[in-house]
């Protein structure tokens, strides 16, 4: 059933604490933890705790948990006192743009410079 968690999904095993990750925020409906390759002094994933496979499947079902990852990630950025110099909130959809697990989720990166276009 949508949002149901996935056994052989990598992020509900994180969210179910079956897997370590280290934690930097947590609400009701969703989990912040570091990156385990990371891509800038600050790289954050944002995920819901529900399974969705990618942001717009969790946004097309859940719209207000959609909103909850945005505003978690400027939460994090807060924490990770990036507001002022300014962060980047990444949605890779698709294996084309990137997604290596499909359990939606945002990058929250920052503490460097931030090219545009990205790679
Ligand atoms: P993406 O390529 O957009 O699907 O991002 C997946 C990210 O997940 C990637 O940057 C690396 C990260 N990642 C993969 N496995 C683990 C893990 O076991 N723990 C943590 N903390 N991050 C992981």
């Amino acid at each position: 059933m949508a949002g149901e968690p996935q056994a052989d999904c990598l992020f509900c095993k994180i969210v179910a604490g079956d897997v370590p990750a280290t934690l930097v925020h947590e609400t009701e409906t969703t989990v912040a933890f570091r990156d385990i390759n990371p891509q800038a002094p600050t790289h954050v994933l944002v995920i819901p705790r529900a399974h969705y496979a990618d942001a717009a499947a969790l946004a097309g079902a859940d719209p207000a948990v959609a909103a909850d990852i945005v505003r978690a990630a400027g939460l994090v950025a807060e924490q990770e006192g990036a507001t002022d110099s300014g962060y980047r909130i990444v949605f890779n959809t698709g294996a084309g743009a990137g997604q290596t697990v499909f359990h939606a989720h945002a990058h929250v990166l920052a503490g460097r410079g931030l090219n545009w276009p990205p790679g």
